[in-house]
């Protein structure tokens, strides 16, 4: 091969093969590596053959098979395997090139690895991709972070290969070091969110006597043109509840345990770091954990007998309030994300634009919806909204919702449904708007037993110890806001 390629890949996993068919098929050249040689001959001998597609098994080679710049996109697993990759690239490398992790690394890592390579002259990218493996090979949605500079070296390629909402590429410049990678991090989790709602309403529905088929009929219901939960997990739940093998309807078949690869609990770590409420999120992460538990749950499921009510609702009344219910957790769920980036962009001295990255979610990625493009529409008219909840779409919407969230709750634990996200979707509501909350007893409370001071409405700003137990040693302790 006597021309310099556009572009390398290592990592040639689902991920990896299916971007490079991608570039390929936007006419840009790739060269590629994997750690497992073999893994490169079969590629090449299979979905790379006859493209412009160059396999390596020595790292120096394929680094010097590049154009320069060298543009080098990661798609290894994250964690250590990062590491010694970039470790395996790094001396062939010269100042100026660009090394980019497409994996699902920790936004920490990121910028440990941004500030390393900065400080060697590599341009570092954490760019989050979504969309999985149909993503990958057809246009995902993209999450670069790193410098400006650096992102404007692969902007033309990114941009093609993107997926397109409207026509607009679903990729945009995020920020600073770990800004894209922690972006996708915040979309995983809202991705949690979703699908245990989904998961939730499943469970309504069974217990209210819905086939599966049936049940798919709901789903399809609900994601027909203009219905505001249209997108592509409502769409594929449909899909999951007609999937039959052999005549049998394989969702029946399926073990009740989740798995999760970390990202859902990256986010609600990161919540609770930020100090924010991302209840709806975290609660999906604590679902999966519980459902992982299973012989615990098995053994419980003996122990306990549990008085319950029947459905108080007809079947059509119960479709039309979870659709209510269902819009209102997901605008609860998607408000708490966002106010997450929003703290995150504080702590972290970040620039985000919400409704840029809100634009870049509507295709290519597993929460790809038309309720994005209302988020975009939002965030776009009021660069300063508070929070999503406050937009005045999503306003009206919680307003007209809010009762069937209500019902749906009450009903689910009326029978005896667990509905961990559905119901804190409802108690943040209620949290949120409440003018006065449990903050005032907490606060006695702490002031009282460890004499942690409380505010008072008549003195604003001033921090006072009440001596509530009237103990004879009553001593401050430091008043701690958080
Ligand atoms: P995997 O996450 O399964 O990783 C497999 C790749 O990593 C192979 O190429 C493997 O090489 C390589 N690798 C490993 Br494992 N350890 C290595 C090491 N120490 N040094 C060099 N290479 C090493 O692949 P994937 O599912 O394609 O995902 C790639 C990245 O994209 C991950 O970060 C993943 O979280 C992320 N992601 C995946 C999806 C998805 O749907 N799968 C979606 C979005 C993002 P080998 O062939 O020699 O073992």
């Amino acid at each position: 091969m006597d021309k310099k390629t556009d572009i390398g890949l290592v990592g040639l996993a689902v991920m990896g093969q299916n971007l490079v068919l991608n570039l390929s098929d936007h006419g840009f050249s790739v060269s590629v590596f994997n750690r497992t040689f073999e893994k490169t001959k079969e590629f090449l001998d299979g979905g790379a053959k006859g493209r412009a597609i160059f396999g390596f098994e020595k790292m120096k080679d394929f680094v010097s098979s590049l154009s320069k710049p060298r543009k080098i996109i990661l798609l290894v697993k994250a964690g250590s395997a990062v590491t010694d990759t970039i470790n395996e690239i790094l001396p062939f490398l010269e100042k100026g090139d660009v090394i980019i992790d497409g994996g699902n690394s920790y936004f920490k890592d990121t910028q440990k690895r941004f500030n390393e390579l900065e400080g060697k002259g590599i341009h570092f990218i954490g760019m989050g991709v979504s969309g999985g493996e149909e993503g990958a090979r057809f246009g995902p949605s993209l999450m670069p972070g790193g410098t400006p500079e650096a992102y404007k070296m692969i902007e033309p390629m990114m941009t093609k290969v993107a997926a397109k909402f409207n026509n607009e590429p679903c990729v945009t410049y995020i920020g600073h070091d770990g800004a894209g990678h922690y972006t996708k991090m915040v979309h995983n989790g809202i991705e949690y969110g979703d699908i245990e709602i989904i998961a939730e309403s499943y469970e309504l529905l069974k217990a209210y006597g819905f086939s599966n088929q049936d049940m798919a009929a709901v789903f399809e219901g609900y994601n027909a043109p203009k219905k505001p939960l249209k997108s592509f997990l409502i769409e594929i739940m449909g899909k999951v509840l007609r999937f039959k093998e052999n005549g049998k309807e394989m969702i029946d078949f399926v073990n009740d345990v989740a798995g999760q690869k970390g990202t859902g609990k990256w986010t609600a770590q990161e919540a609770l770091d930020l100090s924010v409420d991302a209840g709806v999120i975290t609660q999906a992460v604590f679902a999966r954990c519980l459902s992982a538990n299973k012989a615990e749950r098995m053994k419980a499921s003996t122990l306990f007998k549990k008085v319950l009510d029947k459905p108080h609702h007809s079947k059509e009344e119960i479709i039309k309030k979870l659709e209510g219910a269902l819009y209102v957790a997901k605008i609860v769920s998607y408000t708490q994300g966002f106010i997450l980036l929003r703290d995150a962009a504080k702590a972290y001295s970040w620039i985000f634009d919400y409704g840029k990255i809100a634009a870049i979610w509507r295709q290519g990625c597993i929460i790809r919806s038309d309720f994005l493009d209302e988020i975009t529409k939002a965030f776009n008219q009021s660069k300063s909204l508070e929070s999503l909840m406050m937009a005045p779409f999503f306003q009206k919407a919680v307003q007209d919702h809010l009762k069937d969230l209500r019902d749906v709750v009450k009903e689910m634990t009326a029978m005896g449904i667990p509905a961990p996200c559905l119901s804190t979707a409802l108690a943040f509501v209620d949290g949120y708007t409440t003018p006065k909350g449990v903050g005032t007893v907490i606060q006695a409370l702490r002031d009282a037993f460890g004499s942690h001071q409380v505010e008072l409405t008549s003195k604003p700003g001033e921090y006072v110890h009440i001596n509530w137990l009237g103990s004879a040693f009553d001593v401050s302790s430091t008043h701690y806001n958080r």
